[in-house]
């Protein structure tokens, strides 16, 4: 007899619905969860891959305890006891020599961060570390200096914009499938897309206006539409007049910033630029610039997204149907907030960070999530003081942080590497120890609560069993704080007892989650009442172009526009990014999803191809001032003469992921680890790089 189990996809974070067919404990069929709106059925390849790496025999299947040298691929089998046994008293003796806040937890946000979380504090450490700087810190701290809100709380209204305008947000290829969904059926309805790229992606081909830009020069493209939007009154008046702080300081400052001025930046003709200001006054208040997660990623990001986010104040398109809105969680639609474990009382932690997160080195990135990117030069400079162990769960430091070389040599100083993961990574390779986790089919996982215009509680439920000797993340954590004596802080031994812990005083039952995988708490969408007051969190309680923010920890509000460092001869600009099929570093060695993509290869346009007399498909070496790898040409004219680009995640070494070893090349390799300090965020497409004909 087949049973359908309602739970949510993990193959990549965006983690949509689905519903899992199940018969005899084998997984027969998974397709999106059919009652959700916005769903209804559908899930990309990566998602229908989800079965293919349940039945991966080269993920990890059981504990295991290094032998040989680091990186030798020397392990044992370990049983579970043993294996935590191993590391908590690894941790012990850390924790008495140096202090707890020796010990660094970094992991991608997940449904139990939560749960790590409470346990760093409950050992004592301040050092728990997650991704988010990494992917769009600086698009977080921009919506804090101007709204009080980071990014999270921050949504686009696809379904009933007219005109969007993308930077480089991919949406087609780095994708979302509710956000694609509701595009799809608004341009259907005429709305436009306006997509900015220097590279032709399957985003571009779907756009109403494409503009090859020049790599880096969005900031000086956003100063001229502003200064058109000023000149010629095409702003939403009344709402900037209300809720806008600092409007002449901005026009004083895009005065100078002409489209003919932006031209010579972008490549972009002027008359095109003023053509976009004046056909978005006519749409707007339903037009929506996208902030974006990643894409110009320089050392000036803070302020394009800055830029991004003020285009969609001086258009009204905040807080409006078709524009930017501000999620709104269970609270808002009448219900309790969920339980959190981390939410707790803990003893009190002195210190700084590791990173200067909050603090010195980052002084306004959200320390909520730490900079990863200071891993290296923190262990190497023993600054502000030694650290001596790092636990990397569902995080892998080696492809995810640029300058690859600089962050093993860090590694190898460590007493102590941790990989919680289902693959055997680059970092777990290395590791001293590897708790392999239980895949998302074979397990449940907290609660999600998911907000937005109408907020909704989704359920990860196990669908089969565990096909391995693997363990849920949740219970890998509270096990390792039993052994420290931080299991109070972790009162569980179920997924039901977390369930019930969260849904506590908020009205729900997990019956209710269960039958259907998620509940809408609102029949319809909730905005804010824009005529009554909308309720930014700045300290001015506007939108702030001049930004107390920015302001109070010495960064300008509109610092004086330089180019981005200009290319020096004979060198391109690395770009970097995703496509539809593989999710970062982890899906390469996904049997189906290998067999779409196996390797990355270096796109370059025809005309510096021919220069340096590459032909399409040779082998090239691309190399950097951090290292070199060699890679094949794919020439195109489909990228900016300036730019060569390849997908991210490629380039693995470690010989029993069999499928992925030695394909393509590593970005994190070549790429230079420059900061916006702004913002928060690495540089990723910063780097200039140099190509060269192999054979
Ligand atoms: N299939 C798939 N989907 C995903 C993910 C995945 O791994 N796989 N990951 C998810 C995550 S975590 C993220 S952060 C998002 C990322 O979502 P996106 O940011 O939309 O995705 P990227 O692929 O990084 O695309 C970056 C684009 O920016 C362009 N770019 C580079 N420099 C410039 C520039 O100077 N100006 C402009 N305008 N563009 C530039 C690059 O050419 C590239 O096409 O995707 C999410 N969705
Ligand atoms: N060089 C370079 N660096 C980048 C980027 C880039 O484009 N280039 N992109 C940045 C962006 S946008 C992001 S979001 C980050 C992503 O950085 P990461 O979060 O480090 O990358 P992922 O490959 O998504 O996942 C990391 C690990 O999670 C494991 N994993 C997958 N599912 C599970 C699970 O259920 N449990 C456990 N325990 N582990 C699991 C995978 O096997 C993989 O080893 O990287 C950032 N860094
Ligand atoms: S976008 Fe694809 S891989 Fe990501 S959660 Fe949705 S179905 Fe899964
Ligand atoms: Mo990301």
């Amino acid at each position: 007899m087949t049973r359908d189990v309602y739970s949510l996809c993990f193959m990549c974070t965006i983690r949509c619905p689905i519903k899992v067919t199940v018969e005899n404990d084998e997984v027969l069929w998974i397709e999106g969860n059919p009652h959700v709106p916005g769903i209804e059925g559908a899930l990309c390849a990566k998602g229908s891959a989800g079965v293919a790496l349940l039945q991966d025999h080269e993920r990890l299947r059981h504990p295991m305890i290094r032998t040989g040298p680091r990186g030798s691929g020397q392990w044992r089998r370990a049983s579970w006891d043993e294996a935590l046994d191993f590391v908590a008293d690894r941790l012990r003796g850390i924790i008495e020599r140096h202090g707890a806040h020796s010990i660094l937890w970094g992991e991608r946000t997940n449904l139990n961060t939560h749960i790590s979380k409470a346990f760093m504090k409950g050992i004592g450490s301040p050092n728990h570390f997650t991704h988010d700087a990494l992917c769009k810190g600086s698009v977080n701290t921009a919506f804090r200096s101007l709204t009080g809100y980071d990014d999270t709380q921050v949504g686009v209204d696809y379904a009933n914009t007219k005109h969007i305008v993308m930077y480089g947000r991919n949406l087609f290829e780095a994708l979302e499938i509710k956000a694609i969904n509701n595009l799809l059926s608004a341009m259907g309805k005429g709305a436009k897309l306006t997509y900015i790229d220097p590279r032709v992606t399957v985003t571009a081909s779907k756009a109403t206006r494409y503009w090859m830009i020049r790599p880096g020069t969005d900031l000086a493209l956003n100063y001229a539409l502003m200064h058109v939007i000023l000149e010629e009154g095409l702003f939403d008046a009344e709402f900037v007049r209300r809720w806008v702080l600092g409007l002449e300081e901005l026009r004083a400052f895009v005065e100078p910033f002409t489209p003919a001025r932006a031209e010579e930046e972008t490549g972009i003709p002027a008359a095109e630029i003023t053509a976009l200001a004046r056909e978005l006054a006519e749409d707007k208040p339903a037009v929506a610039f996208h902030y974006g997660y990643r894409g110009a990623h320089h050392t000036n990001e803070v302020y394009l997204r800055r830029s991004i986010i003020m285009l969609n104040a001086l258009m009204g398109s905040i807080e409006t149907p078709g524009g930017l809105f501000f999620k709104k969680g269970m609270k808002t639609a009448g219900y309790g907030e969920l339980g959190k474990y981390a939410a707790q009382e803990f003893p009190k932690i002195a210190g700084p960070r590791f990173d200067g997160s909050g603090s010195t080195r980052f002084p306004i990135a959200d320390p909520a999530h730490g900079n990863p990117q200071a891993l290296a030069q923190a262990i190497l400079s023993e600054q502000p003081y030694p650290i001596k162990a790092l636990i990397a769960n569902r995080f892998e430091p080696l492809q995810s942080i640029p300058d690859a070389s600089a962050t093993r040599e860090a590694l190898d100083k460590l007493d102590l590497l941790v990989s919680i993961d289902i693959n055997m990574n680059e970092f777990a390779w290395c590791a001293d120890v590897v708790l392999p986790e239980s895949m998302y089919l074979e397990r449940g996982d907290s609660i999600q609560a998911v907000s937005g215009l109408k907020p909704q509680l989704c359920i990860r439920q196990q669908a089969v069993t565990p096909r391995h000797d693997t363990k849920p993340g949740w219970l890998i954590v509270k096990q390792l704080a039993d052994r420290l004596g931080a299991g109070k802080y972790l009162p569980f031994e179920t997924i039901e007892d977390i369930w019930n812990f969260q849904l506590q005083g908020t009205g729900l039952t997990v019956e209710e989650l269960q039958a259907r995988g998620f509940i809408s708490l609102t029949e319809k969408p909730i905005f804010w009442d824009r005529a009554n007051g909308l309720p930014f969190k700045t300290p001015s309680g506007k939108i702030e172009f001049v930004s107390s923010l920015l302001e109070n920890a010495g960064f300008p509000s509109f610092p004086a526009y330089a180019r981005v460092e200009p290319l020096s001869e004979g060198s391109f600009r690395l770009l970097v990014g995703r496509c539809a099929v593989h999710t970062h570093g982890s899906t390469q060695n996904n049997p189906y999803l290998n067999e779409l993509v196996s390797e990355n290869e270096l796109w370059i346009n025809s005309s510096a191809a021919a220069r340096l007399g590459i032909t399409d498909g040779c082998p090239v070496e691309v190399s950097s001032s951090r290292g070199a790898a060699t890679i094949r040409a794919k020439v195109t004219e489909f990228i900016h003469p300036e730019a060569v680009f390849m997908l991210h995640g490629f380039g693995n070494t470690v010989p029993v992921q069999t499928r992925a070893c030695m394909k393509g090349a590593s970005d994190a390799l070549l790429q230079e680890n420059v900061s916006d300090f702004a913002g928060g965020s690495p540089a990723l497409d910063e780097t200039q790089v140099r190509v060269k004909r192999l054979d």
